[in-house]
């Protein structure tokens, strides 16, 4: 169990990486559970569901999932079935994100992406049934005192829809070869990236009851984390290899989209991440000290390399 040490300096140090593994070990047990086995018919189609979701993503959105519920008390398991619902659900964002009517990619969490594969009907369809998945999920989840399943799947409907995460990609095909001012670009990146990691934060929170100071807390933690997640995202697009990323690099310029770093520079974006990311760790004073993994969870997004 990942524990909260206290280093040379007396200061104390989270495990954040055997934090990340074991999170990541019981996220893939319960994904595996949650999936169709690749045996049932139709076969193809739940091979396609499963090459994409165990392809070897970062589970981030799991991991802040796990990490807000304990922040307000529960345990990994109370928060299991919310975090795999949210992984559905962005696995079949970036299945479709890849399609060639979208960003056209051939390379994702260093796997060949899932219509170079399975072709575009099949990966089209893997993707749909991720997307139905994930509220089967949650429909089936035995409860919350505090949220009905009905706010449930509200909660998770509306930051997938047509005003966030599908309006952010609306917003960002419409963009491509256009000159975006910040608040464009902000507007995107608030939509296509942010509104599901704000979810993924607050389904957390909701798996463990939370009350209302706390579910706000989470709202603005989730917030600036996922605008500095993008942000980040921009910039690696530019500073690394495709091997380093398992994605393709560099498609941000060649698709001549709007990035922080083409409008504001490299070093003015990083500053613009640490900013935001400063932001996420004044929302977790509601937590008083509690939400130690949130915290280093930030950290690491801000800094991590891939
Ligand atoms: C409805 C046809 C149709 C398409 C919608 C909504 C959508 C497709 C795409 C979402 C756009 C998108 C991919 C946003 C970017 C978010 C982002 C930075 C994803 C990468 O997340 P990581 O780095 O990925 O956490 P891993 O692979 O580690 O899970």
């Amino acid at each position: 169990m990942a524990e909260t040490r206290t280093g040379a300096d007396g200061a104390n140090a989270f495990d954040l990486d055997t934090y990340l593994k074991e999170v990541t070990r019981e996220v893939d047990r319960a994904l595996d559970r949650y999936l169709p086995s690749a045996t049932v018919k139709p076969a193809t189609l739940h091979k396609a569901m499963r090459y994409s979701m165990f392809a070897g993503g970062k589970r981030m959105r799991p991991a802040l999932c796990v990490a807000a519920a304990e922040a307000c008390g529960a345990n990994r398991a109370q928060a299991m079935p919310l975090a795999c619902a949210v992984e559905c659900i962005h696995t079949y964002s970036l299945i479709h994100d890849d399609l060639p009517a979208m960003d056209n990619d051939d390379f994702r969490r260093g796997k060949p992406t899932n219509h170079k594969v399975f072709g575009e009907g099949i990966a089209i369809l893997a993707g749909d049934a991720l997307l139905t998945r994930a509220f089967e999920i949650a429909a089936q989840c035995r409860g919350w005192r505090r949220y009905s399943h009905k706010d449930v799947i509200i909660e998770i409907a509306e930051a997938a829809g047509s005003k966030e995460l599908v309006g952010g990609q609306v917003a960002d095909l419409e963009g491509e070869g256009k000159d975006l001012t910040a608040p464009q670009l902000r507007y995107i990146h608030e939509r296509k990236t942010s509104a599901l990691i704000r979810c993924s934060v607050r389904l957390g929170g909701i798996s463990a009851n939370c009350n209302r100071t706390q579910l706000l807390a989470l709202t603005d933690f989730g917030h600036y984390v996922g605008l500095a997640f993008q942000v980040i995202d921009d910039i690696l697009d530019v500073t690394r290899s495709t091997e380093q990323l398992g994605k393709t690099a560099g498609k941000d310029a060649a698709a001549r989209k709007a990035t922080y770093p083409a409008i504001v520079g490299l070093e003015k974006s990083r500053k613009i991440a640490r900013d935001l990311t400063r932001k996420a760790y004044g929302a977790l004073d509601a937590f008083h000290g509690r939400a130690t993994a949130l915290q280093a969870l930030a950290t690491y997004l801000l800094n991590r390399e891939h």
